[in-house]
């Protein structure tokens, strides 16, 4: 398996109490993280009702939608010209009020690598309690790349929920043909 190159992509880095006296922290910047905008996610544990009744295999995880609407973001070190693979799980929450209909305009998000939206979540589909598996490529066009997932739907706490973030070199630029061509 190819070297990840986000820290923290699992989010175990900063242990959340666990069982549930207090399962969540609220308004967190995950280690290895910066917030794009807002006052931070929540950070969850794997006993929490947030993901659903059927507990998640991964671990904690974070929601966009902490107690409103924020985002995070991670820059590293890239090679101009390389492949890069970005991969995460993606989930929406599950609530206790039954909201399960689609278009659900509360969890929205956006994938940009440096600043540019490379995958966008736009509310119409989706499922609850499961993950679901994302794998983007991108070309790095700088010596660091900035990684950002913001949440874009109504700020009401509840919102996209995030796990296993990753990016891995997919092909690597040749320094000798780059070195041939100065
Ligand atoms: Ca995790
Ligand atoms: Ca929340
Ligand atoms: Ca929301």
């Amino acid at each position: 398996m190819a070297a990840n190159l986000i820290i923290n992509g699992d989010f175990e880095a900063t242990r959340v109490p666990n069982p549930q006296t207090q399962n969540y922290l609220i308004e967190h910047k995950p280690y290895g993280w910066d917030l794009t905008t807002g006052n931070g996610v929540d950070l969850l544990n794997d006993v929490h009702a947030k993901f659903g009744a059927i507990k998640t295999p991964y671990g904690q995880y974070v929601e966009l939608d902490g107690r409103s609407n924020t985002g995070i973001k991670q820059a590293i070190s890239t090679q101009i010209g390389s492949r890069y693979k970005l991969s995460f799980d993606w989930a929406l929450p599950s609530y206790s009020d039954g909201k399960y209909s689609f278009p659900d305009p509360s969890s929205k998000f956006d994938v940009a690598v440096n600043g540019s939206v490379i995958f966008s979540y736009d509310g119409s589909y989706g499922v609850r309690n499961a993950w679901t598996h994302q794998d983007i490529g991108f070309t790095a066009t700088a010596n660091t790349t900035e990684i950002s997932f913001v949440e874009k739907g109504v700020s009401d706490a509840e919102g996209t929920l995030l796990d296993n973030i990753s990016v891995s070199v997919e092909s690597q630029t040749s320094r000798v043909i780059l070195a041939g061509n100065t």
